[in-house]
């Protein structure tokens, strides 16, 4: 039986929610997915969705009620489901008591649509985002706030939705696919979800770490369990919606295929035995199920450490259980055959770069510098490839994320980057140095890059690269 997740009291399930398995006839949908956004448009390649942003009350954990700001009155928001080559609208209304906004995290679109802090949406008032969904942009993408300074207590709250976009031919064979969106969450006696205040010993350790809670969360489930038959592969996207946790993803014993990253597919499989899942970032992975009936297999998060010494929490060598993946009674599923290249990534070329960007991050800081809206951190042209030096100063990671564009790791700390990958975060560990490349496609505006531990984001981590 899984933990539920129950929506309660004052928030009627909205009417833009819908199961994910739409087909009729189809049993339950798996409680382990999150819903999906109906399309309400009828036009071809155009998906048209509703979301609302309001306070709601809901069941986070067994016998407590706690008040969480909600998508469409779930925790995680809705899924927004697309295709490559999609026209995407999304009506939004803001429903808070403070000022929001949504930021497509990953998904390279234009400047107006990206939803940073230099778009707020006050409270009671409504927006339309648009864009269209590129090709060669298949992959596992989020959504969340992003405004001024708030927006780790907005995601803390419970704002927080996945994106799945579907390559127009994807070389996967056709299986189960399951969007496991992790959080981490803290609460008070009374249910409420707890943060800190910033000037008490915990807000201290919260501001240096990035807020952590003792509550493990897939798709706001607290340990679900996930069937699979013996022999079935399915297809898993992870989501890290975490503040400051860095899991260290693996499957008790098992291996699995490491398929994908941020921005889509590798373009070959690897098979691996733990993967790290920094803030922000995403995984595809292929899962196959093994043993008789009733085999019970752990995803966990290892121990891993991220923190510097004077605030590592005392139990980080903690070993935490995410979910059971459990063997059902049905016929043994006869092997599927994984293609041994996936698609072609064409590498950025260093020699094309026109400058070499450094970055040094220290604590809380980036080039010295915290946050001002009104300065221009880097300054470019659409179109240019540069090399961006992001040095890590201090005693604790610092995952780094790009908004608007995709890049390609070229080194870490001198090591070449053994495979090609598309990504948008990258985490920067204590003492290190990575490059990466990166080409200013399309979009001219003032893209932020920061820190996305949210504590350090919030509180000024964030730099302002202008592309004209
Ligand atoms: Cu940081």
């Amino acid at each position: 039986m899984l933990s539920g997740f129950v929506l309660a009291l004052s928030a009627p399930r909205t009417a833009h929610t819908a199961p994910a398995s739409r087909a009729v006839g189809l049993p339950e949908p798996d409680p382990s997915s999150p819903p999906i956004l109906v399309n309400i448009s009828k036009l071809p390649k155009t998906v048209e969705v509703n979301i609302t942003a309001a306070v709601a009350t809901l069941s986070m954990q067994p016998g407590a009620l706690s008040e969480v700001f909600a998508y469409n009155g779930s925790v995680p928001g809705p899924t927004l489901d697309v295709r490559e080559g999609d026209h995407v609208i999304v009506h939004f209304r803001n429903n808070l008591p403070e000022p929001t906004t949504i930021h497509w995290h990953g998904i390279h679109l234009p400047f107006e649509a990206d939803g940073s802090p230099f778009q707020p949406i006050a409270p009671g008032k409504t927006h339309d985002y648009e864009f269209t969904v590129r090709a060669g942009t298949a992959g596992t993408y989020w959504y969340h706030p992003h405004p001024d300074r708030r927006t780790g207590f907005a995601i803390g709250k419970g704002l927080f939705g996945g994106i799945v976009v579907h390559a127009a031919d994807d070389p996967l064979p056709s299986m189960d696919e399951k969007l496991i969106i992790l959080s981490d969450n803290r609460f008070l006696q009374d249910g409420s979800i707890g943060f800190a205040e910033a000037a008490s010993f915990t807000g201290g350790v919260d501001e240096e770490n990035g807020r952590e809670g003792p509550v493990l969360f897939v798709n706001g489930h607290v340990m679900p369990t996930v069937s699979i038959r013996n022999g079935e592969v399915q297809r898993w996207r992870l989501v890290n919606a975490s503040a400051g946790r860095i899991y260290r993803i693996a499957l008790s014993g098992h291996t699995f295929l490491h398929v994908g990253s941020d921005g889509g597919l590798f373009e070959k499989p690897l098979e691996v035995k733990e993967i790290l899942l920094t803030t922000g970032e995403r995984v595809e992975l292929l899962v196959r199920g093994t043993g008789a009936a009733g085999t019970r297999i752990v995803l966990q998060d290892l121990p891993y450490d991220r923190y510097a010494p004077q605030t590592r929490p005392a139990d980080w060598q903690t070993t935490r259980d995410l979910l059971t993946l459990q063997t059902t009674g049905e016929a043994v599923v006869n092997p599927i055959t994984i293609p041994a290249t996936l698609r072609k990534i064409t590498p950025l070329d260093p020699s094309k770069s026109t400058a070499v960007r450094t970055i040094v991050f220290g604590q809380g800081i980036i080039n010295g510098k915290t946050m001002d809206m009104s300065r221009v951190d880097v300054s470019t042209r659409v179109g240019a490839t540069e090399i961006w030096e992001i040095e890590n100063i201090v005693g604790m990671d610092h995952p780094f994320h790009l908004h608007g564009f995709q890049f390609q790791v070229l080194d870490r700390d001198g090591v070449p980057e053994p495979y090609r990958a598309w990504k948008d975060m990258l985490n920067i560990p204590k003492h290190s140095t990575a490059r990466i490349i990166v080409r200013y496609d399309d979009y001219p505006g003032k893209w932020m890059f920061h820190c996305h531990i949210l504590d350090h984001e919030d509180h000024g981590m964030m730099g302002v690269l202008e592309v004209r």
